[in-house]
């Protein structure tokens, strides 16, 4: 007889058992983002159906155009940990302020940050979207959490991951013991083990970034791009470019098969774009569980001291051997050389 497959449920119960003292909290927690993901990914899949594509005509706190997809996947979480009473605290790329369940504490002490729908300029032409958690715990037994409480080093997660909704749906997570991915199996509406300790190669062929932004990079950045489109046989160069504009899909894809995913800070925006609490810290460690990197180009993401709750930071994330050499080029250690077989490539024999 086949292997019977594992749920996500059973999967999660294991580990737990695994864990003298384990409640089952953090177990519910996981299998209710997984019920958000079910849900998003059922009104992804009719979107363009039943008149949920564009905008709300509203701005978020982020200055960025909303989506109807957006505030549905926003509302959809809060439902889902409000009804849950797992949580004493959330907060989301889409709201301004975390929102707190008084409540669900002191039962409840963990707390969710989350971005509810990453790459949402993906929505109107049917490209892969993703949602983005990370789970940190109340420091505090005698009070409820504030606002500060949320704003955490990523060495202090106690879980993070992804949903990615692209041709199926999955589930990614770490809980610092390795990354784990399921898939949607939408026939009996449960997250199957597809992907057991995920590992990334040392070194890929795949560089992921906005190069629509290289005027506006540093010079480093500049000749690390480059440097990778520069033919050389035996670093396997030129990398291919792959590029969504859904950060969970492309970190996923490298993830996978290796490579590097970037997104700097640029000339006279050093902090770049995304978001560090809910967008790169989660997937800094969710990366380096699975034996990759993740920089700011100057320093290890996790170890970012947070000052705000929707701080931007540059995120230089993949393989190690490639972010390795991305942080060289960006801390100009580092020139591209031409080797003579790259001019050969480039210009063609005795030129
Ligand atoms: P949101 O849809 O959550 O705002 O995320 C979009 C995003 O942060 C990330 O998913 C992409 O990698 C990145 O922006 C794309 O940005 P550019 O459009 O500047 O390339």
């Amino acid at each position: 007889m086949g292997q019977f497959p594992l749920t996500l449920g059973r999967f999660i119960t294991g580990k737990q058992a695994a864990r003298p003292g384990a409640t089952g909290e953090f177990s519910n927690l996981l299998a209710q983002v997984g019920l958000v993901g079910k849900l998003i990914a059922q009104d992804l899949r009719r979107a363009g159906l039943i008149n949920i594509l564009g905008t709300t005509g509203e701005i978020n706190v982020q200055g960025e155009t909303v989506k109807k997809l957006d505030e549905i996947a926003n509302e959809t979480f809060l439902k889902v940990f409000d009804q849950s009473g797992l949580v004493c605290a959330l907060a989301s790329e889409e709201m301004d302020k975390p929102i707190l369940f008084p409540e669900h504490w002191p039962q409840a002490k963990y707390m969710l940050l989350f971005d509810p729908l990453d790459g949402s300029s993906n929505t109107d032409c049917n490209m892969p979207l993703g949602a983005i958690f990370s789970v940190v715990k109340s420091s505090h037994k005698d009070r409820m959490p504030a606002e500060d409480d949320l704003v955490r080093k990523g060495t202090e997660q106690v879980a993070a991951g992804y949903l990615l909704y692209g041709p199926s749906t999955m589930l990614v997570y770490t809980v610092g013991q390795g990354v784990h991915g399921f898939t949607l199996d939408p026939g009996i509406g449960e997250y199957i083990l597809s992907h057991e300790q995920v590992c990334i190669p040392a070194r890929g062929k795949i560089y992921g970034t906005n190069e629509g932004n290289y005027h506006k990079w540093t010079a480093g950045m500049k000749k690390y791009v480059d440097y990778l489109k520069l033919p050389d046989t035996a670093t396997g160069r030129p990398y291919s470019g792959r590029y969504s504009g859904c950060l969970v899909a492309d970190v996923h894809r490298i993830l996978l098969d290796g490579g590097i995913y970037l997104y700097p800070g640029e000339l006279g925006k050093p902090e770049g774009k995304l978001r560090l609490l809910y967008e790169a810290n989660p997937l800094a460690w969710v990366v380096e569980q699975a034996g990759g990197k993740a920089s700011t180009g100057t320093g290890r993401i996790l170890d970012v001291e947070p000052k705000q709750l929707h701080q931007r930071v540059p995120l230089i994330i993949g393989s190690t051997n490639d972010v390795r050499d991305a942080e060289e080029f960006i801390q100009d250690k580092r020139e591209p050389r031409m080797s003579g077989h790259t001019r050969e490539i480039l210009v063609g024999p005795g030129s």
